[in-house]
């Protein structure tokens, strides 16, 4: 019998309709310098469906994650706010704009940062888990996990294939933020991988060097409960901890100072506390794991600042591979505009040891103002020919569904929107019907709170 085949989906989160500019994230640079912008939903939405179109039609699997319900009238009733929703939303931008704000937020479309994802192929029972992040480090974020778990439940449904973790406790000392601070390294997706797990502080000894500016959103605990939760080899997992001074030069996740696809890691030299140790270790395993030797591109500090690699989010590109065993990055328009990149990116494609044949520049201008690049936009996860089979298949990039969500983009998001607008009842109730009829399309059921039995 052959050897059973599989392939790494990217799950793109469809922007929301109430994407908007509210600096809501200290420690992201792109947050806190776009605050009160006038943002373009409709633009974005359309930005983000652009890069899932061109990388389906090129052959890449592709999937689509739903937005959530903005603003999140569930959690405006929690913290005390009563009456009509009207009123609700008229009492909360009058008492405290800045929790408005916050429940309005779009940015479930980061969905690297929605769950961490082990493939099957690692895990001691051979299913593919999925732990949702508690995000609990910046509340507006925090909101997501619940709706988040419904809607993977429902995409993948199969117990056979399956397992859904809870997220881990909401408190400081298990802060995750998902698949933004893990990468999986392996030979062939397929095979046996090794699992880097990344974090920026410790929850319970808080005696390492920690960030004097920014806050380190996820920790050693969170990391370690996941790999022990997803059954992982321990011989197979590497814990690493971020450069404090990375952390305060805005590299807010490792997503953001290193990208890893296949037997090729692409990193920043600044981006670990010991990056000695941290190589040395990937490469001792992935070795022994994979059975063959890692590729490490290790940019220096002299050639990209930790300043250019923020500016540029040249990290936050996406490493795909190709059928012919070559790779292209997918990265943000942004590289184009920093003349060290840009150099750093033209040297690379000159060295014909190293795999990246090409790099593929996308404008995500709309997401990138928020800090969100090509790969705070897209969740992987590596699945078997038979767990491609149990999954929803209308999540999956078709010319058809492109073409139905541009249709949808166009009928139901706005092109204009400041925060003033985010108490208005009409865009509460714009974002629902969308939402519902995004539910139809996507084939989910119910998955929103103000859908009939979706919380049961
Ligand atoms: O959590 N920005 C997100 C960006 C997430 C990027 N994800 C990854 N690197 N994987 C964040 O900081 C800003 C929202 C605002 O300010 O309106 C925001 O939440």
């Amino acid at each position: 019998m052959a050897k059973e085949q599989a392939f790494e989906f990217n799950f793109d989160g469809i922007v929301g309709p109430t994407h908007n500019y509210a600096g809501l994230s200290h420690g992201n640079l792109a947050s806190t310098a776009h605050q009160a912008l006038e943002s373009n939903p409709r633009e974005a939405a359309l930005q983000g469906l652009e890069k899932m179109r061109v990388l389906s039609s090129e052959g890449f699997f592709q999937g689509v994650l739903p937005p959530q319900e903005r603003p999140d009238i569930e959690m405006l009733r929690r913290l005390g706010f009563l009456g009509s929703e009207k009123k609700i939303l008229g009492s909360a931008a009058q008492v405290d704009p800045r929790l408005l704000v916050a429940v309005t937020s779009a940015s479930s479309m980061w969905t690297a940062n929605a769950a961490t994802v082990s493939p099957s192929a690692d895990t001691l029972d051979r299913k593919l888990h999925f732990t949702p992040a508690n995000l609990m480090s910046k509340f507006h974020r925090s909101t997501e996990a619940p709706t988040t778990a419904r809607i993977l439940q429902k995409i993948f449904r199969d117990p056979k294939f399956f397992v859904h973790h809870e997220a881990l406790p909401s408190v400081p000392a298990f802060g995750d933020e998902g698949a933004a601070n893990h990468t999986r390294l392996c030979a062939d997706y397929a095979g046996p991988g090794v699992e880097l797990f990344v974090y920026g502080r410790h929850g319970f000894h808080e005696n390492g060097p920690l960030p004097k500016l920014f806050p380190a959103r996820q920790t050693f605990e969170a990391s370690s409960a996941i790999a022990r939760n997803h059954r992982l080899q321990p011989d197979a997992i590497i814990l690493a901890q971020q450069n404090p001074d990375a952390i305060d030069a805005g590299i807010f996740h490792n997503d953001v100072a290193a990208v890893g696809n296949q037997g090729v890691y692409f990193f920043h030299e600044q981006a670990y506390l010991q990056t000695e140790r941290v190589t040395s270790e990937l490469q001792e395993k992935f070795r022994r794991i994979c059975r063959q030797d890692l590729r490490l591109i290790r940019v220096p500090k002299a050639q990209v600042s930790l300043e250019a690699a923020v500016k540029s989010y040249l990290f936050n590109s996406q490493l795909l591979s190709r059928p012919d065993g070559s790779m292209v990055l997918i990265a943000p328009t942004e590289c184009q505009t920093v003349p060290a990149v840009v150099q750093y990116l033209t040297d690379l494609l000159h060295d014909r040891t190293q795999p990246i044949r090409e790099i593929r520049y996308f404008n995500l201008r709309q997401s990138m103002r928020n800090g969100g690049g090509p790969a705070c936009l897209r969740l992987r996860v590596v699945l078997r020919e038979r767990e491609i089979k149990a999954m929803n298949p209308k999540v999956r990039m078709t010319p058809k569904l492109h073409s139905r969500l541009a249709i949808w983009i166009e009928k139901h998001y706005r092109q204009r929107l400041r925060l003033e607008d985010l108490a208005d009842p009409k865009l509460l109730k714009e974002s629902r019907v969308a939402l519902a009829e995004l539910t139809q399309i996507l084939g989910l059921g119910s998955v929103y709170p103000f859908q009939k039995g979706a919380l049961l």
